[in-house]
């Protein structure tokens, strides 16, 4: 049972038997999406323990006070139920051979078949495909066969289920539920909070070994539902096949505002009808070339050399189909889930996974879509000053989690058991882990630089740069010693809460302050009108003193004779203790059984990278012997027990010379979603590890970095590859870089501007 990499080579993950007791893998690690809407891949019949989600972006509700707000689960059109002289199709029930699923990354195409006999006798080959357009944002389509080994009976029970909830919370009231023409499904429905509303529509089209038939509809409308039954007669050998294709279109959709629910009504079944002419290959067709076009022609990684190269690529490519399911490239006012659009997971909420993790494979490979990611952070400063207001600061102080713009903090107060007193653990994130104010200033600064887009900066670049500088100003706490600390702060590392000083929080709140009033230096001189209009906004002339102020005075922890960066004022007291028993699991958090977080306060284990982001963001900022030696204190501490942490912990080795370990660590990164463990994706898909993904092969191993405004490429291919080729966008210039044993060639392929950087530590300019 389980995950069958064979035929990674033609870019097809498969799933080689089916268990009913393990659903959530393959429904988020081969869900579809394309920003706009996420499904996940669950299967056409019913089992117990599916999800079946249907997730659109940007759509969040509040069930009710006591919850945050989250991307609520539409209704669903992926069931079908099919019955064979009666007997449900399920295949826990009956025998099941020649079973397969199978997810093409290179088009977005999902298939499904099995041998199939019910426990009356009767056999069928079964066969599901389904897609969710790239081409055409609201669509999906699917395609069911079957063909008959036996005379039959075969009914067909499909329609639009709004009986699906987000573990139990309902988002929806009904709004109208019809059919049009006896064919045409709508259902329409609306957020219970904050009113968007949904319009889902399906229709049906039927083939007889190829040839459309019609079949009598029998239509149904209950509570939640609408749905129809049909029923065909099957002489052995038939084929028969069940075209379904669905829409969905929400209130919230830039081209539906200003309409009412009839009109979107009405738009959304002209243009499902237009779907419906296609047919689901021609849809299917098209959406593959857009997956061509908008991902594999337009930024390539081509990894070669023996057979673990081979998983390696499709490891690579696997997190770029992921990457794009589910940006919203069509739309600045959402922004990246930690679980893609492919499960509940951190209920679509974006965090610092987005700035540090994901933001720059989208930056050096679809600038335009990096761009609205940002403009999503600017959009949502006035959350951003609201969230400093309530806690007594000034400026702009980003929600750890964020959701709707204007929504500030949406991070649960509480998640998961503590093992000691039986209560749920508070989740101090959202009120302390205050770093991602810095982290989209570093998001911003990394994009306008790389992708030059002086327009941005001015219109939102600057002002979020300066205004989460002026949060850090009113946030520093002046020390005894005279120095300005941070202190009460969770870094990165989420094992340790209520820290003072934590490196990475410190440096980084001191790099933007610095950013801030260079900023404001070169603004005042080269451009006065600029500078004059954020000055009546920020007011430059007063915060540009703390700024520099904070910037002069921070306290950097530095680090001690053995050349150790303390990650914080605690750490290094705590207790050392024996953590192979949770190295050796095959599951993450298992410390948490053992110990409760208070008690893990006091001991030095990290629950994921911490100091060695820092090295990795702010290289030039530490010396070598520093990084090294941290490296060898914090790995030996470090249970990646988020999955954030692998991938840095990899290009960090890269960086440091060690190719076995980094090539290791890419390993165990990839493994996350794709490895062969069956419960390691239920909540979703994890985002940020695909970032981290293509981080390993193009800034480790293809050694690309943008170091204060330049770029620089300083290679090192791991043993089993032979070469590396990946194509990136710098200041609008697509750049070709092919790395082999012996040498790195770069080419300029647009062939507009001269373009100079480092390579392997000579400057160059092609
Ligand atoms: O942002 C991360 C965090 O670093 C670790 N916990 C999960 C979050 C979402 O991925």
């Amino acid at each position: 049972m389980g995950m069958d990499y064979s035929r990674v080579k033609d870019w097809i993950i498969r799933e080689d038997s089916f268990d009913a007791d393990h659903l959530g893998k393959c429904e988020a690690i081969m869900s579809l999406g394309n920003g706009y809407m996420g499904l996940r891949s669950a299967t056409e019949e019913r089992y117990l323990g599916e999800t079946r989600d249907m997730l659109v972006n940007g759509t969040f509700n509040k069930f009710d006070e006591n919850e945050v707000t989250e991307l609520p689960n539409a209704a669903d059109v992926t069931a079908v139920e099919l019955r064979i002289d009666g007997e449900r199709f399920a295949l826990d029930q009956g025998s099941v051979s020649d079973y397969g699923r199978e997810l093409n990354i290179r088009t977005g195409e999902l298939t499904r078949s099995a041998k199939w006999t019910a426990k009356n006798g009767k056999s069928i080959v079964f066969e599901a495909k389904r897609i969710v357009s790239l081409a055409r944002l609201h669509d999906i389509a699917a395609r069911i066969s079957v063909t008959a080994a036996d005379d039959m009976t075969l009914r067909i029970r499909s329609g639009i289920s709004a009986r699906v909830t987000n573990t139990g919370s309902q988002h929806f009231s009904e709004v109208e539920k019809r059919f049009y023409d006896k064919k045409y499904m709508q259902f329409v429905e609306k957020t219970t909070e904050s009113g968007v509303v949904f319009v889902v529509n399906s229709v049906h089209k039927f083939f007889l070994n190829g040839e459309p038939m019609e079949l009598a509809t029998d239509v149904n409308i209950e509570h939640r539902i609408v749905f129809a039954d049909y029923s065909v007669e099957l002489k052995a050998g038939d084929s028969f096949t069940i075209e379904k294709i669905s829409s969905v279109n929400t209130s919230r959709d830039f081209d539906a505002q200003g309409m009412s629910v009839s009109e979107l009504q009405g738009c959304s079944l002209e243009a499902l009808k237009e779907a419906e002419a296609m047919g689901y290959q021609a849809l299917a067709d098209e959406s593959a070339a857009a997956w061509k076009e908008e991902v594999w022609d337009r930024a390539p990684v081509v990894i070669e050399g023996g057979e673990d190269a081979e998983l390696d690529q499709f490891a690579v490519r696997f997190a770029q189909y992921h990457m794009r399911a589910f940006v919203p490239a069509h739309d600045n006012r959402m922004n990246i889930g930690a679980k893609g659009l492919s499960g509940e997971g951190y209920k679509g909420h974006c965090f610092w996974d987005t700035e540090i993790f994901l933001l720059p494979y989208y930056i050096f490979t679809a600038p335009e879509t990096a761009r609205k990611l940002e403009e999503y952070r600017y959009l949502s400063l006035p959350g951003a000053h609201r969230k400093a207001a309530e806690n007594g600061y000034s400026g702009a102080m980003f929600p750890w989690e964020s959701a709707w713009l204007d929504d500030g903090e949406t991070c649960p107060l509480y998640a998961g058991t503590d093992i000691i007193t039986g209560l749920p653990i508070k989740v101090w994130s959202g009120i302390i882990e205050q770093h991602i104010s810095a982290d989209v200033a570093f998001g911003a600064w990394q994009y306008g630089v790389i992708a030059d887009d002086e327009e941005f900066m001015e219109n939102c670049g600057y002002e979020l740069i300066m205004d989460t500088a002026t949060f850090w100003a009113s946030r520093l706490e002046k020390g005894e010693d005279g120095r300005y600390h941070i202190n009460d702060v969770v870094g990165p590392d989420e094992y340790h809460e209520h820290v003072n000083d934590n490196a990475f929080t410190n440096y980084m709140a001191r790099w933007n302050m610095n950013k801030a009033a260079e900023y404001a230096d070169s603004l005042r001189a080269e451009k006065p009108e600029l500078y004059a209009k954020l000055d009546a906004k920020l007011d430059i002339k007063t915060n540009y003193g703390k700024w520099t102020d904070g910037r002069d005075n921070m306290f950097l922890p530095q680090p001690a004779e053995d050349n150790i960066l303390p990650m914080d004022d605690r750490f290094m007291d705590g207790e050392f203790i024996d953590l192979s028993k949770y190295k050796a699991q095959d599951h993450v958090g298992g410390i948490m059984k053992d110990y409760n977080l208070e008690q893990i306060q006091h001991i030095q284990v990290c629950k994921q990278a911490d100091c060695l982001v820092l090295f990795y963001l702010l290289e030039d900022e530490f010396p070598a012997e520093v990084k090294k030696a941290s490296w060898d204190y914090y790995v030996e501490r470090t249970l990646h027990d988020s999955s954030l942490s692998l991938s840095t912990h990899s290009v960090m080795a890269a960086d440091m010379g060690d190719d076995e370990m980094a090539y290791d660590l890419f390993k165990r990164s990839c493994a996350i979603d794709l490895g062969p463990y069956m419960g390691t994706s239920d909540a979703g898909i994890h985002a940020a590890s695909f970032g981290g993904i293509w981080q390993c092969a193009v800034y480790g191993f293809g050694g690309l970095r943008m170091l204060d405004g330049r770029l620089r490429i300083e290679p090192r291919l791991p043993e089993a590859w032979d070469r590396l080729s990946y194509t990136v966008m710098w200041k609008g210039e697509k750049l070709g870089v092919t790395v082999a044993k012996d040498g790195v060639d770069v080419e300029n392929l647009t062939g507009g501007k001269k373009v100079s950087l480092t390579v392997c530590g000579k400057e160059t300019t092609i």
